[in-house]
């Protein structure tokens, strides 16, 4: 644990009984939890448990994609009654609409979708507003070091540093494999990180907040790390 000492203050990496433990007593939040630092392994055989509503395997799979959400159900938002919020330490907070977002310059970015229960969709492609685009037009204050993302499924949360946030693979996502994201895929917008783990992709993307330190989010409290490069991208960091 030593040399650990930062990352176990702000979310300790809690080892695979723990977390089934956390996970059997419905995503109640976890008090104290070993922190044995484990590889990805650890959460493989948690494939079926990691989706609380238990309707992953229930759903349809849609190009090999499985369907999760920490919550059973999700409201649904359109072009009328969709709107993302960036705020924080910004000079220039706004709320953009769905036709807003889709009238900024769209990036199209191909990436591999790696979730850490051992699925993967190689090769997917998203379009959407680079989040630094956001970022920028915002105009984010010298406090600022992180971002903070929130959902409308109202639970669901996740972070990125603002270096990793302003990186040309990072996308506020509107479309996925050449079609406007789905609900049950996390539509309308949802976040794409192309060079992580796909639980940093949040799905329902509803606010953006720029914050003076990293706030884990939903898995990160529970013992995923906030960097989560795929093998290899870390090595990349701000160059992509
Ligand atoms: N809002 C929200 N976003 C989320 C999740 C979630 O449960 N809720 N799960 C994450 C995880 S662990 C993965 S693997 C992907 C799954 O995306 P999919 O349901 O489109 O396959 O979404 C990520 N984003
Ligand atoms: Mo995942």
């Amino acid at each position: 644990m030593t040399g650990r000492s930062k990352r176990n203050a702000e979310g300790a990496p809690v080892g695979r009984r723990a977390l089934l433990g956390m996970l059997a007593a419905g995503a109640a939040g976890l008090a104290a939890a070993p922190s044995l630092q484990r590889g990805w392994e650890s959460f493989l055989g948690a494939a079926s448990r990691k989706d609380p509503t238990g309707l992953t395997g229930l759903l349809p799979n849609p190009g090999g994609f499985r369907y999760y959400s920490i919550v059973g159900s999700v409201p649904r938002k359109d072009e009328r009654t969709y709107a993302l919020t960036i705020g924080g330490l910004v000079d220039r907070p706004r709320t953009y609409t769905l036709p807003e977002l889709r009238a900024l310059p769209q990036t199209r970015v191909l990436g591999d979708a790696v979730c850490t229960d051992g699925w993967r969709v190689d090769d997917t492609p998203f379009e959407g507003v680079r989040l630094a685009d956001l970022l920028d037009a915002a105009g984010v204050r010298e406090k600022g070091t992180a971002v903070r993302f929130t959902c409308f499924d109202g639970a669901y949360s996740e972070s990125l540093t603002l270096e990793q946030a302003r990186r040309s693979d990072v996308l506020v996502a509107l479309n996925m494999q050449d079609k406007p994201i789905s609900h049950v895929q996390g539509g309308p917008v949802r976040l794409y990180v192309a060079p992580m783990y796909f639980y940093k992709s949040a799905k329902w993307l509803s606010g953006i907040e720029v914050t003076e330190q990293v706030v884990p989010g939903f898995w990160e409290e529970r013992g995923y790390p906030v960097d989560g490069w795929l093998d290899d991208a870390d090595r990349t960091d701000g160059t992509a």
